[in-house]
């Protein structure tokens, strides 16, 4: 149980950050709490199911609810991931669009604006990836769209911004959540995500970068087993699942040399991320075919909405 607290201005809710994929949600989120909880590639449909973080002050908390990017599907796994990035919008107090400046259609960043007022819930706009100079005219386009709906627009770089920035965009993102009589979750977390969920998004992650082409889009991770307290050291089994048989030798590599490195850079961020010297890592290439047909398969990866 959270405790109340003795402040009547203490603010608290669910802050979902909503944009185009590849608009730098994730990244935005991993900088804002200083930790990474949400995978990152270069791949647009990275984040598959909502990762929530957690910032917590004296003054209120904010919990940070990562989407995937906007897509329009009607099956399979996109089908799916439109229906996440709908659901975080209905359930979030307040909302972030995040507005890319490498984003070349302004119609795709007008959409995300209108979508979010439309919700009528409190929002402002962030403008991201302002470090990529030459497209920096586009700060202030952006910028405007967002003022023509009467709400306020930051702008900021993932990757290069300071602490200063940080603080002044978590404040304005303090600003719009509803007063509260408690934190929704324990002060002391930066995550809602359990370690199994953390360390198979990294192996995701690393399957995303390793391997080319369409076969990350049609993969999942899934734990088979974890031992927390194995000794000597905790040990987890995870199948990757493929779609279809042609792509088990494609994730295998020649040699074994793509899950050998997928494997090996997996188990370095696991260590990091759960603070231990060693951890035990087994990689299963299993092929289920058109495992995001199966709603069984989808319910067990999670692949559900909170709705459904
Ligand atoms: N130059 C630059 N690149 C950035 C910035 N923020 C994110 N990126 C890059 O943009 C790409 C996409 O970032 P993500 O954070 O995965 O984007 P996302 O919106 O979560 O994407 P989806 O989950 O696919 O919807 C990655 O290659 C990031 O490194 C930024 O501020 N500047
Ligand atoms: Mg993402």
């Amino acid at each position: 149980m959270t405790q109340k607290v003795n402040n009547p201005n203490y603010k608290a809710g669910y802050l979902g950050l909503i944009g185009q994929p590849n608009a730098g949600k994730s990244s935005l989120l991993n900088f804002l709490i200083s930790e990474k909880v949400s995978i990152v590639t270069n791949k647009p449909q990275t984040t598959r199911r909502r990762v929530m973080g957690l910032h917590s002050t004296d003054a209120g908390q904010i919990v940070f609810v990562d989407a995937p990017g906007l897509i329009k599907s009607t099956s399979g796994l996109n089908s799916f991931l439109q229906k996440e990035a709908e659901e975080v919008i209905q359930s979030s107090d307040a909302l972030v669009a995040v507005l890319s400046i490498d984003e070349s259609d302004a119609a795709r960043n007008e959409e995300i604006i209108d979508l979010v007022h439309r919700s009528n819930k409190p929002w402002i706009g962030v403008i991201t990836k302002t470090d990529i100079t030459e497209k920096s005219h586009r700060i202030l386009i952006i910028k405007d769209m967002v003022e023509m709906k009467g709400m306020k627009a930051l702008s900021i770089s993932n990757t290069k911004a300071n602490k200063d920035e940080r603080h002044e965009l978590l404040e304005q993102m303090m600003n719009i959540l509803p007063i509260s009589e408690a934190p929704l979750f324990d002060t002391e977390l930066y995550t809602t995500e359990s370690m199994r969920n953390l360390a198979e998004e990294i192996i995701r992650e690393k399957c995303f970068e390793i391997l080319n082409f369409e076969i990350p889009y049609q993969l999942a991770v899934q734990t088979r087993k974890f031992d927390e307290d194995a000794k000597p050291c905790p040990k987890l089994y995870v199948d990757i699942l493929v779609a279809r048989d042609s792509h088990k030798p494609i994730v295998v590599g020649k040699g074994g040399a793509n899950i050998k490195k997928i494997g090996e850079e997996s188990r370095a961020e696991i260590q990091k991320m759960m603070d231990v010297q060693k951890v035990y890592l087994e990689l299963n290439v299993v092929v289920k075919d058109n495992w995001y047909e199966n709603k069984t398969t989808m319910k067990e990866l999670k692949y559900v909405t909170k709705s459904e």
